[in-house]
């Protein structure tokens, strides 16, 4: 498989704004794609958070494998970290996220009581693209104000957002400048958070084929027909003859067949599920 590798321009801007407007903020909301918590964990965020709390979403959740998510929820409150599951798009989630907010602000909102002060809190809302930032913003706002859409790198430019007792500033997506694993990597394209223009699109159904032949073969077989899980191409090509893409000529399409895996997966038509396990990581560090 050709090395994923993508890192534009515009995020180098993204993180200096970000680091920049750190000091300002009472705290971190960082956005995770709950079907790929640990390769959307971006290691350079370390820098740009500094030592303000952090609030991780795993976000998507209505898309991923329930009882796997609750194994990173144990996960992160394991490490002494703040964590909940959301679908930003759902607005009963509302409740919970500000509920969140005010536990991480409560001793600082004390004080200001007794003081007399009402005041606001600010949080920035990171994660790598795609993963929802935007979507959450406008959750808790209550408004459509910030554009989200469903391909990475949506939001451009850092933007304040005023949501009640809050003030959300909403990120671009951003990347670690490189991917030291393609393990990883490949999840962050299943999930859609890299650019598909830079991916060969083939080679990523392949590779998806594979992980999921391993992780949810029952699935395969419910959606595609696939039993034999011995050959990626073999599996392609099952899941081709099954939807019907051939060519002229009697050739498989395989574009098609992978535009068709790709969103399948991405709109949770396969099944919901997580790449990922807990236990894996248990030596996990950021
Ligand atoms: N099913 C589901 N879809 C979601 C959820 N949150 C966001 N989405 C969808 O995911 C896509 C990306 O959402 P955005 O809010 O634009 O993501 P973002 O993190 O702001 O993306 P960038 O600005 O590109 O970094 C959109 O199509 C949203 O509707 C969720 O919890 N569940
Ligand atoms: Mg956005």
């Amino acid at each position: 498989m050709k090395t994923i590798q993508w890192f534009p321009g515009h995020m180098t801007k993204a993180m200096r704004d970000m680091e920049a407007k750190r000091d300002l903020c009472d705290g971190i909301v960082c956005i995770l794609d709950a079907r790929a918590p640990m390769a959307s964990i971006n290691k350079n965020f370390k820098k740009i958070f500094g030592e303000k709390p952090v609030l991780y979403v795993l976000n998507k959740a209505d898309l991923a494998d329930s009882t796997k998510v609750d194994g990173f929820m144990k996960w992160f409150e394991s490490k002494g970290k703040y964590c909940v599951k959301c679908n930003s798009t759902n607005p009963s989630s509302k409740r919970v996220l500000l509920q969140k907010l005010s536990d991480i602000t409560k001793e600082k909102r004390e004080r200001a009581q007794a003081k007399g002060i009402t005041r606001t809190f600010r949080f920035m809302v990171a994660g790598i693209p795609n993963t929802g930032k935007s979507t959450m913003v406008n959750l808790i706002s209550g408004q459509k104000r910030a554009k989200t859409g469903d391909k990475a790198g949506v939001t451009r430019d850092v933007r304040w957002l005023r949501c009640g007792e809050f003030d959300l500033l909403d990120t671009p997506g951003t990347m670690p400048p490189s991917f030291d694993d393609q393990y990883h990597a490949k999840h962050l394209a299943f999930i859609g958070s890299i650019n598909d223009d830079i991916l060969d699109m083939d080679d990523i159904a392949l590779e998806l084929l594979g992980e999921l032949a391993e992780k949810y073969p029952q699935m395969l077989t419910e959606r595609y027909g696939i039993t034999d899980y011995s050959e990626k191409l073999g599996m392609y090509e099952t899941l081709c003859k099954r939807r019907g893409f051939i060519l002229r000529g009697g050739e498989f399409d395989y574009e098609r067949g992978a535009k068709a895996l790709i969103d399948d997966f991405r709109k949770g038509r396969i099944g919901k599920i997580c790449l990922e396990t807990a236990s894996d990581y248990a030596d996990f560090t950021w």
